[in-house]
């Protein structure tokens, strides 16, 4: 082999998080980090000779000069095949695609999805499965504890290869295969949702606003939207992926896609408006005057999904994360089917979407997918939106009324406590967890405790058990509240704070979510203590 082995030894902090390892884009720069962690990888899924791998990224700074070295240590280490993006770019749900439909050992997704991005951003690495799906728990531990132990990493001693062109070079023994980014997931579109239906929708008139935020998508949309469906040029906006997502912070919420929403709230407003974050696996969606949140958006996905040809037959199932409204439960109980209740992170959707128990998963953090693929997929939840909406030929804003009013409303927020001390964030979390087993029949800021404990879960699939996912307080009158610490931050701890309250109706549907969920907020409070021990006084982020 035309490499060689460099010697190194185990850097502190690369404990993957929620999804995948993310950190500062310095510290991903600094010397043997992203190759230790390359190695760790290699190391944990029981080497990469003769294997064949996807690779793509978000475009982010680094992306370039890190696919480089992943390809370099993949032919290092005998793989067969890496088939790339062209440019090193592929979205997330598009890599978990062309995983899947190549039939190939995994993938490596560059990528810190949400975060900011640039030479004072956030860079990240994932690994994703032979499913197309990200590493499970189990894979996880393994990589973690192979970044411990590493003590050397094989390097191919090589130019960089060019990835700008499609088609078939070697690198050492190892080919490497320059795909279209987008075509692939262009056609798998195509196959689940009925185009036609879309077509005639914007033929007739209908409006819509896609903002890519400078980040992945961009392509994609145009792609799909503009050119194939008939979208009006310049209906995708911010559609030129930029390396530091044009200084903006590309995490489609009504903070961050501000944009967005005051377009969508202003007069003139197109019918419907979306938007996606970095590697386009999230969503946001709003109508004219209205923004969905995203457990809404899961629920009302589940309930019109048989007006979607992929769909048609029904769903065998459906899944939330624990934080997420239970608006979904309420449309799996009418549909008498299964409701799956998991840990934040899409991983634990994986075991679900193989076994066939679910064929709908989503994410209050704006995250929802199928078993189309085995990641979350933000123009997926677009086009499924389009379909219904082309189907029923209502608004956004008749939709939810009409969802509301027939299964009621699931008042939702998420408070985001950012680079909060960690120390700090932690006695939150501690304080309360040693509070739990008293606080059933207790009150909190007037409202009864029904229950309080600390959200574990039991794969229904392979039995795996994950601890410690959240701490959750749920009120008779079918208020909760949930707090658990990020796993995606970079500096410091980020406490989230969701809050939930049903209303059955039919008053009441239609309040100010903040003002609906005042004395949750003040339950929340009351609760946590978060302003006395950490010094906030209000979040940073509302979503
Ligand atoms: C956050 C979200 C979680 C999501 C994860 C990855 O994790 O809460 O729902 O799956 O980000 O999303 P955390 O641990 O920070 O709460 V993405 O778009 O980064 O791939
Ligand atoms: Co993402």
């Amino acid at each position: 082999m035309p490499g060689h082995i460099v010697q190194t030894a185990p850097i502190p902090g690369q404990k993957p998080g929620t999804s995948g390892l993310r950190k500062t884009t310095r510290e991903f720069q600094a010397p043997h980090f992203l190759e230790n962690y390359v190695q760790a990888i290699w190391n944990g899924i029981g080497g990469v000779a003769g294997k064949t791998l996807v690779l793509g990224g978000d475009g982010r700074y680094f992306n370039a000069e890190a696919a480089q070295v992943v390809l370099r240590m993949a032919a290092a280490s005998g793989a067969a095949r890496v088939i790339v993006g062209q440019g090193a770019l592929l979205s997330t749900p598009a890599a978990s695609h062309l995983i899947r439909k190549r039939g190939t050992d995994g993938g490596i997704i560059l990528s810190a999805s949400h975060n900011p991005g640039g030479p004072e951003g956030d860079f990240g690495v994932k690994y994703n499965g032979p499913n197309g799906g990200p590493a499970t728990e189990e894979v996880t531990d393994r990589i973690f504890a192979a970044t411990q132990a590493i003590t050397d990493y094989a390097m191919l001693d090589a130019q960089d290869v060019d990835l700008s062109t499609l088609g078939e070079t070697r690198l050492g023994q190892m080919v490497v295969e320059v795909v279209d980014p987008v075509a692939d997931y262009a056609a798998l579109m195509a196959e689940i949702f009925d185009f036609e239906a879309i077509r005639a929708l914007l033929a007739r008139g209908f409006r819509l606003h896609f903002d890519a935020m400078h980040a992945i998508t961009g392509p994609y949309a145009k792609a799909i939207l503009e050119d194939t469906l008939g979208a009006a040029p310049g209906s995708v906006v911010n559609g030129t992926p930029s390396p530091d997502f044009g200084g903006g912070h590309p995490d489609p919420n009504p903070i961050w896609a501000k944009e967005l929403v005051d377009r969508m709230m202003g007069p003139d407003a197109p019918d419907f408006g979306a938007a996606s974050d970095g590697d386009g696996d999230r969503n946001m969606i709003m109508g004219r005057g209205i923004y969905v949140t995203p457990s809404d958006s899961l629920a009302v996905l589940a309930a019109n999904a048989t007006r979607v040809p992929a769909y048609a037959d029904g769903l065998a199932g459906v899944a939330r994360s624990m934080p997420t409204s239970r608006a979904l439960d309420r449309v799996a109980e009418a549909l008498s089917i299964d409701c799956y209740e998991t840990p934040t992170g899409w991983k634990f959707f994986g075991n679900l979407l193989d076994a066939g128990r679910a064929t709908l998963c989503g994410e209050e953090s704006a995250g929802t997918g199928s078993d189309h693929v085995r990641e979350k997929d933000g123009l997926w939840a677009v086009l499924f939106w389009l379909n219904i909406l082309a189907d029923s030929r209502a608004s956004v804003a008749d939709l939810m009324a009409d969802h509301w009013a027939r299964f009621g409303r699931h008042y939702y927020s998420r408070h985001d406590y950012e680079a909060v001390d960690t120390a700090a964030a932690k006695g939150v979390m501690d304080a309360l967890r040693a509070r739990l087993a008293d606080l059933p029949g207790t009150t909190a800021a007037g409202r009864q405790i029904a229950f309080a404990d600390e959200f574990s879960y039991d794969d229904p699939v392979d039995g795996s058990h994950s601890a410690g996912q959240g701490l959750r307080v749920g009120f008779t009158d079918g208020a909760r509240l949930v707090i658990r610490l990020s796993g995606t931050g970079t500096v410091g701890a980020t406490l989230r704070v969701y809050l939930e309250a049903f209303v059955p109706g039919p008053e009441g549907l239609d309040r100010d979510p903040q003002e609906a969920l005042a004395p949750m907020i003040a339950a929340a409070e009351a609760l946590a203590e978060i302003a006395t021990r950490t010094g906030r006084t209000a979040p940073d982020v509302i979503t």
